[in-house]
């Protein structure tokens, strides 16, 4: 396991993959095989990419180690019908097209458990309206990098208004440009720093909705 969990972080996808099916083949289980071995060195990814001792590149390599990894062990898992962690739409908003953040949101997301619906860029309110109804999502996660896309998530946060659906989910936007008194003052219910911390707060999130609506 911690072969497995060096190998992802080096992002050598080679050796997780063929390890990951050796694993598996010796008996170890898909939850012991995620736990122990992918999940273990992607929390080490992420602190080194939060404590800047990694980089874009870095975290992309260990991501695809990651991914063949999971090749193996998603099958097994939707086989057992263990309960995800939540669900989550993420998208990047109207007329931005900077997905890297996203998409890195995304991978870490995956890695802690969400099941999540990427509906990609240049997303409208619309397009998050939709995909949060049709995957039931708890939480719907919004990113931006340009000052000019940043309004984009108070208007998608008013169309869930408009369209009585605010209750349904909880929103976290994030992005280089936003801060969390912009989040505050558009009205989002959470405001993700980086990749760990959008982990953090979603968790949070689906928590807080399950409380709400069981109340
Ligand atoms: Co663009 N761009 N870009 N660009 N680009 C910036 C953002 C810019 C700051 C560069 C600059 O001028 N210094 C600037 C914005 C200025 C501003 O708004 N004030 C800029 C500009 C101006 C533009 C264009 C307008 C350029 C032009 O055409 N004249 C154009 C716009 C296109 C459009 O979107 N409509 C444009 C285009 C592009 C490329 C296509 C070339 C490319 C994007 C490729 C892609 O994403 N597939 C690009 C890139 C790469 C950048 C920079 C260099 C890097 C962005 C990035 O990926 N960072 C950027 C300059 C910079 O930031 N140094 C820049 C790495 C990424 C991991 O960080 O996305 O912040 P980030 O995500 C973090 C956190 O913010 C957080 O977690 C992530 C991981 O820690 N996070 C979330 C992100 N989303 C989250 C959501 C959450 C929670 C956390 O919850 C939902």
């Amino acid at each position: 396991m911690q072969e497995m969990a060096y190998e992802l972080i080096v992002g050598n996808n080679a050796d997780v993959d063929r390890l990951t099916q050796e694993a598996l083949t010796e008996g170890f289980t898909a939850n012991q095989v995620l736990d122990d071995g992918l999940l273990n060195g992607m929390a080490i990814v992420g602190v080194k990419f939060r404590d800047n001792l990694i980089f874009v590149p870095e975290v992309l390599v260990a991501a695809r180690a990651m991914k063949a990894g999971m090749t193996h062990i998603e099958p097994i898992l939707s086989a057992s019908g263990a309960e995800p962690a939540g669900t989550v739409v993420m998208g990047t908003v109207k007329g931005d097209l900077h997905d890297i953040g996203k998409n890195l949101c995304i991978m870490m997301l995956r890695g802690a458990g969400f099941v999540v619906h990427d509906i990609g860029v240049d997303s409208s309110p619309e397009d998050f309206i939709d995909a949060a109804e049709e995957h039931e999502a708890e939480v719907v996660g919004m990113s931006a990098l340009l000052t000019t896309t940043m309004p984009n998530m108070g208007r998608t946060i008013a169309t869930f208004e408009d369209m009585g659906m605010r209750d349904e989910v909880r929103i976290m936007v994030g992005g280089a440009p936003v801060t969390q008194d912009f989040a505050d003052e558009m009205g989002a219910d959470a405001y993700g720093d980086n990749a760990v911390d959008a982990v953090d707060k979603a968790k949070d999130l689906v928590k807080l909705l399950a409380e709400l609506k069981s109340s």
